[in-house]
């Protein structure tokens, strides 16, 4: 299967750790949108990444059902609890809150890309403002454990990692952890991780 994406774009980011964490073969091929002649005009109508290509070309996107499709191709770990609909919609809830803080901090990117009489300080207010509060949710649900769900790693590790990551590379004024030295205690052990340390690699 073939993964295509950017570099930048966290839920590429996500994808591709959900892949690296299970040990699921596949090709990373950087192929952006932005480039006309990306393949993902040919795979995905919406032109947009991740998407995943699968050996019959069957594509798969978006991230969250990459996610939960390449969780069902092996156990290695299990990353969507399979039968606690509990424990499953909190792993998704974390997902969601995981992407948000990535749709805001698009959003405030994009603002700033604008020319600064053109920005709009309510679109920025409203957006940075939903991703502070965020962050203070998912420090003080995560407190002082080792996962954000349970007591293995889950895609609510791997989205968030995927999170912040974007607000390393984005918002680097952000201090979130000086902020939630909890949130950068766990991020630091996440990013020991093989697949988190090979897709860290190249936030840049
Ligand atoms: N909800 C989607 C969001 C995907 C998305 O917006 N990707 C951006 C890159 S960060 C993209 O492809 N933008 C190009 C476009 O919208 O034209 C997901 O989780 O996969």
């Amino acid at each position: 299967m073939k993964l295509i994406g950017s570099n930048t774009s966290p839920y590429v980011r996500k994808a591709r750790l959900v892949l690296l964490e299970k040990g699921i073969a596949h090709t990373y091929l950087v192929d952006p949108p932005s480039d006309p002649n990306s393949e993902v005009y040919r795979v995905n109508p919406l032109g947009r990444i991740p998407a995943l290509i699968l050996d019959d070309d069957t594509c798969v996107f978006d991230s969250p059902v990459i996610a939960e499709y390449a969780d069902t191709l092996n156990d290695t770990p299990v990353l969507i609890p399979r039968h606690d609909a509990l424990a499953r919609m909190r792993v998704k809830r974390w997902e969601a809150l995981a992407d948000g803080i990535m749709d805001s901090a698009i959003v405030v990117r994009n603002e700033v890309l604008r020319p600064a009489e053109m920005q709009l300080a309510a679109t920025l207010e409203l957006h940075n403002g939903a991703i502070t509060r965020t962050l203070e949710h998912v420090a003080a649900q995560l407190g002082q454990r080792e996962w954000c769900e349970g007591d293995s790693i889950t895609l609510a590790d791997l989205a968030l990692t995927s999170a912040l990551a974007y607000l390393d590379l984005r918002q680097s004024e952000r201090d979130w952890r000086g902020t939630h030295p909890n949130l950068a205690a766990w991020f630091k052990r996440m990013s020991a991780r093989p697949g988190v340390h090979t897709s860290l690699a190249d936030n840049k």
